[in-house]
This record gives structure tokens, sequence and C-alpha cells, in this order.
């Protein structure tokens, strides 16, 4: 599996702080094991505009999450995104981690976190510990898209308006990720058939169809590649179906 460039100078700090916190929170979930994702998709390399435009991704599971998916995409020296999304096993009642972090030339224009539910609402222990969270204070708070009534009420979606604002949001996806580590160690699995188990998994395709409504990941990636590439890596590595179970 390629190692994500997390020394590379050449990273934004919020980006590169932000993968570090994500290694390390993940290397404390139970039974972590690395998946092995196809070499053509695993890290590429693309032109967009005539930049270089590369991508690396890492993927893992572990008890109760069955894919946990870390990604950088940097084109040219211009625009880095960081893509971060934990999947649960359906057979948990776990919701989905998600942070996107979109940096272009004058600095972090999109920084969104959240813990998303896939049942009617976030389970009472999670909104519990959630509410517990003290949410520092962010300038400018940004509109949800259309296909945004996945995220839960705890969703942050900002454009940090410096150092501050971006050491802010940083502590605030730890929180998250703490939150949800929690969770994973106390929840014990339903079985394959149960009727909830079942609801859960509807709710992931949900998420995945909804995450496959922005035009704006797919639009940066069809330019870089071609239209049939980024479907295809829309469909197979960020927004794949869940096995069913
Ligand atoms: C927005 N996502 C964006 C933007 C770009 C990308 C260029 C616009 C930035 C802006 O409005 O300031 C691009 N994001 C990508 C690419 C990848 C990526 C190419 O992840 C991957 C290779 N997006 C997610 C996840 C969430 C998410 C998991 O992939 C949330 C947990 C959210 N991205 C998200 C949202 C927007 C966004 C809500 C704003 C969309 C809008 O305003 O219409």
């Amino acid at each position: 599996m390629p190692q994500l460039p997390v020394n590379g100078e050449e990273l934004h700090p919020l980006v590169k702080s932000l993968v570090e916190r994500i290694k390390q929170r993940r290397a404390e979930m139970p039974e972590l094991s690395a998946l092995s994702i196809d070499p053509a998709m695993g890290e590429i390399a693309g032109m967009l505009d005539g930049e270089q435009l590369f991508i690396w991704n890492e993927l893992h599971s572990c008890r109760g999450m069955r894919k946990l998916h870390l990604e950088i995409a940097m084109l040219g020296i211009g625009l880095q995104i960081l893509h971060c999304v934990f999947f649960p096993d359906p057979r948990f009642d776990l919701p989905i981690f998600g942070t996107d972090v979109v940096v272009g030339p004058t600095g972090v224009s999109a920084a969104i976190v959240d813990l998303s539910p896939v049942r009617e609402e976030l389970s009472k222990s999670l909104a519990k510990r959630l509410r517990g969270i003290s949410i520092p204070s962010f300038k400018q708070t940004r509109e949800l898209p259309a296909w945004g009534t996945i995220f839960s009420p705890f969703v942050r979606f900002i454009r940090p308006s410096s150092k501050e604002e971006e050491a802010g949001f940083l502590e605030l996806v730890d929180q998250y990720l703490i939150c949800l580590s929690s969770e994973v160690l106390q929840k014990k699995p339903e079985s394959s058939s149960a009727a909830s188990t079942i609801m859960r998994y509807q709710a992931q395709l949900n998420y995945c169809s909804k995450q496959k409504r922005n035009d704006k990941t797919r639009r940066i990636l069809e330019k870089a590649f071609n239209p049939q590439w980024a479907n295809r890596y829309i469909e197979e590595v960020l927004f794949d179906e869940p096995p069913l179970c």
C-alpha cells in the first residue's frame, strides 16, 4: 500500500496535522488491519490544466468498521484535498465518520466534519457524547448543499479564517474521532438479517448516493483524468456500495 506523504513539506499544515491525527486515532482502533487496494487506484497521477494531480489512498478495517478510508489529493501547488470516511459494518449500531478539507491557492476554502447517522437519528449514547464537546467559534459557517441531508445536526462546515480556527477544527475532528472510538469499543454486532442491520445498510447506500451528487468532486476528477475514470473512482474507491453482510 502506498504511504501517504505525511512528511512532505508540500502539504498544507492543516492537511498535514489532520492526516497525522487521523492516523494516530486510527491506530488505536481495535483489530485494525490494512485492506488491499487495486494498485491502479491506490496511487494515481494525472494532469489537470497542465498541472500534475496525485492521489494517495489508505484503506483499513477494524472491529465494527468495514472501511476506514484516508486520502490526499494534490493538484500542482494550487489545490489539496484531504478526504476521510470511516464506514461502519452495518451489523453494528455505529455512525459514518466523514471529514473533507479543501485547500485552494488562498487557503482552506472548505472544512467539514460529521458523524452521520445510519438510522433515523444518532444513537442516544453518541448524541450525548457529541453534546459534551466544546465547539470552538468559527467566523464563517458555510451552507450545506442540497444533498447534505445525510449529515447529522452535529455537522460542522466552515471556512477557517485564521491559524487558530484551523487548530480549532483539528481538535474538533479529534473529538469526533474520540467519540467514534468510544462507541466502537462499546457496541456489539447484531445479526446480518436483523431489521436494524438492513436499515443501516440501506442508509449507507443512501449516504453514498448523496455524496455522489457532489458535482465539485466529480468535476475535479473528470478534468484531471476523464469522465469514465472519474466515475470508476467515485463508484469503486470513494463511495462504493457496502457488501451485503
Ligand atoms: C466541496 N469537494 C468540495 C470542493 C472540491 C471538492 C474541489 C469545493 C470546495 C469549496 O466549495 O470550497 C473535491 N473532495 C473533492 C475531491 C475529493 C474530495 C476531488 O473528497 C476526493 C478525491 N466531500 C466528501 C466527504 C464530505 C464532503 C466525505 O468527499 C463530507 C463528510 C463534503 N465537499 C463536501 C462538501 C462540499 C465539498 C459539503 C461543499 C459542496 C458545495 O458547496 O456544493
